[in-house]
C-alpha cells in the first residue's frame, strides 16, 4: 500500500495506526499464459481492434472501448488514476516540462512524467458479451418502482433467463481467481465470506478505497432474497468486514460506506465497502438492512423497490410490457 500521508487513529486502539502493504495485483491479467511472475505482461492488446467508443467520462478521466483481439469481442475500460502525494518529488524532479501558456504571474504547462508514474488502469472483459457492451453504453434513464409482486413476476424470471454469469465470483470464492488478493476469509459456509480489493479500486491510494464481500452462501441472488434468517451473515460481513479494512488500510469504520446495490449487476450476494468518495446511487446501506430486517423478517419481500433502469435494459422492456412503467 502506499503511504498516503496520513495517519488515521485506530478506533480500537491506543497508538496510531500504520497501514500495512496493500496485496498488489500482479498484472491486470495475472491468470493468463502470457504474464510472467514479475507482473509484466505481453501486451495482449497491441491486436485490439476499435469498433466503437461505448462512453467517454472526462469528469471521470475514464474511456469504454468496444472492439476485438484476435477476433473476439472484448471491452477495454482505460482509466487515469488519481495522484499520489508520495509520488511527489519524484514528479517535480523527474518529469519532463512544456510551457504551453504565460500571461504575468499565470503559467500552464504540459509536465511529461516518467513513465512508471504515468500508468493507465486497463480493465479488460475479453470475451465479452453484448450485455457488457450494453452496460457500459451511454444511455438515457428511467424509473421504477418495483414491488414485491413486480420481482416475482418480472424481475426474477428476467434475472434467471439473462443475468451475467457469476462463475468469477465462483473462482474467487473457491481460490482459482485472485487468492494472493484476499484479505480476509471466514470460510463458515453460513456466515462466511471473502473479502478483496473490487476491480474498481488500484490499491494505489486510501482515497478511493473499494473492496467487496463474496458471501460463500450461493443461493441469495440479491437484497430481496434477504429475510432475518440472514441476520447472523449480514451482522458478521459487517463486523468482520469493517474490522479486516480498519487492520489492513488502518481505515476507521466511520471512514467507510457498507451497502448492497440494488440491482447488481452480479446476482451473487456481495457487499460493497467504499470510501466516502464513493456516489450512493443503488446503494442499500448495511445497517438499514440490517435495521429493516429486525423490525420485518420479510422487509426485503414487500416493500417497493425503486430504482433506474437505462432505455436499452430488458428488464425495462418487461416492466413495459407488464403495463408497470
Ligand atoms: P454490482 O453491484 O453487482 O455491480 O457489484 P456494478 O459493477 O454495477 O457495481 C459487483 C462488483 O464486483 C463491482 O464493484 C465490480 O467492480 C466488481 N467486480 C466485477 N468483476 C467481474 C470482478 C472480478 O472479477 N474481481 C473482483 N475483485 N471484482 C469484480
Amino acid at each position: 500500500m502506499a503511504d498516503t500521508g496520513k495517519r488515521e487513529v485506530c478506533e480500537d486502539a491506543d497508538e496510531t495506526c500504520k497501514p500495512t502493504a496493500a496485496k498488489r495485483p500482479k498484472c491486470g491479467a495475472e491468470n493468463q499464459p502470457d504474464c510472467d511472475g514479475g507482473g509484466e505482461c505481453a501486451n495482449v492488446l497491441s491486436g485490439f481492434k476499435v469498433k466503437s467508443v461505448l462512453r467517454v467520462s472526462t469528469r471521470d478521466k475514464t474511456i469504454f472501448i468496444h472492439g476485438t483481439v484476435e477476433d473476439q469481442e472484448a471491452v477495454v475500460i482505460l482509466e487515469k488514476t488519481p495522484m499520489r502525494q508520495d509520488n511527489l518529488a519524484e514528479i517535480f524532479q523527474k518529469s519532463r516540462l512544456k510551457r504551453t501558456t504565460k500571461n504575468d504571474i499565470y503559467s500552464i504547462y504540459q509536465l511529461q512524467p516518467p513513465a512508471h508514474l504515468n500508468e493507465i488502469k486497463t480493465t479488460v472483459i475479453c470475451p465479452a458479451t453484448q450485455k457488457h457492451v450494453k452496460k457500459y453504453l451511454s444511455q438515457e434513464m428511467f424509473l421504477v418502482e418495483e414491488t414485491g409482486e413486480d420481482y416475482l413476476s418480472t424481475t426474477l424470471p428476467y434475472i434467471e433467463s439473462q443475468s451475467f454469469s457469476v462463475q468469477w465470483v465462483y473462482n474467487i470464492l473457491e481460490k482459482k481467481a485472485e487468492a494472493d488478493r484476499i484479505v480476509f476469509e471466514d470460510p463458515d459456509p453460513d456466515t462466511g465470506f471473502v473479502l478483496l480489493p473490487d476491480f474498481k479500486w488500484d490499491q494505489k491510494q486510501l482515497d478511493d478505497l473499494y473492496l467487496t464481500a463474496f458471501v460463500h452462501q450461493r443461493n441469495i441472488k440479491s437484497l430481496r432474497d434477504l429475510t432475518s434468517d440472514h441476520l447472523p451473515l449480514l451482522r458478521n460481513i459487517s463486523k468482520k468486514g469493517k474490522e479486516s479494512i480498519q487492520k489492513q488500510y488502518c481505515m476507521p469504520a466511520c471512514k467507510v460506506r457498507v451497502y448492497l446495490h440494488y440491482q447488481p449487476s452480479y446476482y451473487h450476494l456481495h457487499v460493497h465497502f467504499t470510501s466516502l468518495n464513493y456516489g450512493l446511487e443503488r446503494a442499500h446501506l448495511l445497517t438499514d438492512v440490517i435495521m429493516n430486517l429486525e423490525a420485518d423478517p420479510q422487509y426485503y419481500q414487500n416493500r417497493t423497490i425503486t430504482y433506474t433502469l437505462r432505455a436499452d435494459d430488458n428488464l425495462l422492456l418487461r416492466f413495459r410490457d407488464a403495463g408497470r412503467c
